[in-house]
């Protein structure tokens, strides 16, 4: 079979760009993207769109995402930190430092690879569920477990593999093009409230915002500001309750995703949409849980960005009633990762 599934989900574009494809929308990320993003560059002013990757602090956002860890490497049992290369050799006036890091790779900003979200669904047509990703990778096959190790440490989960739909493709494409910021904060606050299609639609009309094929959409929420204010420190109430987020459940919205032809989503709140319940609340019928995740990164290929800071670049383009600006915002090439931090930058 060289087509991996023989049902596709309701509402996909599995196979739209090819049986293999692994790219979803960034394939609508064109040379002519990227100049259209060139071409809102017209100041020179650069935005830092990371937040300090110690941020939120904790693990009260998700309890199974670490704050990062930083070590030296070391040598003959003595750490690489500070170390005069005068102790190897006496003429060399070199001193050296060099670190390694253990941190979830979704801790803070972010971005979700296709391998993030998929879905139990029967692709091949038999009547039965499988675990399948975008375009119909196989969970097990594609999308690969770690063989548990007999140990409490970290490496009892060592060696997991998306040997498909890893964030390395998206580091490949390369994420340069042209993004266009909706301020949600400017006409909600700090509200929490779940964005539907409509809310939507009134802020894109009010603020003369248009979302062209292949444009990165960059929604401005407030949530990045909430967690620097709190200083590593995240009261787990109030993350909870405040700034907006997207309702993945109107089905208008997800439409509108679909028919805008966006290439991918983020955001500066923690998931994009707002999310409904925790993960044992009991749901009256069959259903995703993050169901926005799963009309973007299982079902039309569109990669989501997650807790990006976009404060000061809200406000310069409001200043200059803009929305438009180059977006550079690349994952790391990690093969087999699932997820990736990125140090974004907002050209303007
Ligand atoms: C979750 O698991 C909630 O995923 P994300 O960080 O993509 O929102």
């Amino acid at each position: 079979m060289t087509q991996r599934w023989r049902n596709r989900p309701p509402g996909s574009n599995w196979g739209e760009f090819g049986p293999d494809d692994q790219r979803g929308r960034m394939n609508l990320v064109t040379r002519e993207k990227v100049l259209q993003g060139i071409a809102e560059v017209k100041e020179g002013i650069t935005f830092c769109c990371s937040l300090p990757l110690d941020y939120p602090g904790g693990q009260v956002l998700n309890p199974r995402r670490a704050p990062p860890r930083l070590a030296a490497t070391s040598r003959e049992g003595k750490q690489f930190f500070c170390r005069p290369l005068f102790e190897f050799n006496e003429n060399m006036t070199d001193v050296i430092c060099d670190d390694q890091v253990l941190m979830s790779l979704q801790y803070s900003t972010q971005w979700d690879s296709f391998a993030h979200v998929g879905s139990r669904f029967d692709a091949d047509g038999d009547g039965k569920p499988e675990l399948v990703f975008y375009n119909g990778f196989r969970a097990g096959e594609d999308v690969v477990p770690a063989a548990p190790k007999n140990s409490e440490g970290w490496e009892r989960f060592e060696g997991t593999q998306a040997k498909a739909l890893g964030i390395q493709g998206l580091a490949e494409h390369g994420v340069q093009g042209r993004g266009v910021l909706i301020d949600l904060h400017h006409h909600f606050q700090r509200q929490r409230k779940a964005i539907g299609y409509d809310d939507l639609m009134r802020v894109l009309e009010k603020d003369r915002v248009e979302v062209g094929k292949g444009d990165m959409v960059c929604l401005y929420t407030a949530f990045a500001d909430v967690l620097l204010e709190m200083k590593k420190k995240p009261d787990p109430k109030l993350i909870n309750e405040t700034c907006t987020g997207l309702n993945g459940r109107d089905e208008k919205l997800l439409q509108w995703i679909t028919d805008s032809g966006l290439a991918c989503l983020l955001a500066d709140n923690y998931a994009v949409e707002l999310i409904a319940g925790g993960l044992t609340d009991p749901l009256p019928r069959k259903q995703p849980w993050l169901p926005l995740h799963e009309h973007c990164l299982f079902k039309n290929g569109i990669h989501l960005g997650e807790m990006f800071y976009l404060s000061e670049l809200a406000r310069w383009l409001r200043e200059h009633q803009r929305s438009r600006f180059l977006l550079t915002a690349p994952p790391l090439r990690l093969p087999g990762a699932v997820g990736s931090p990125s140090t974004a930058i907002a050209t303007v």
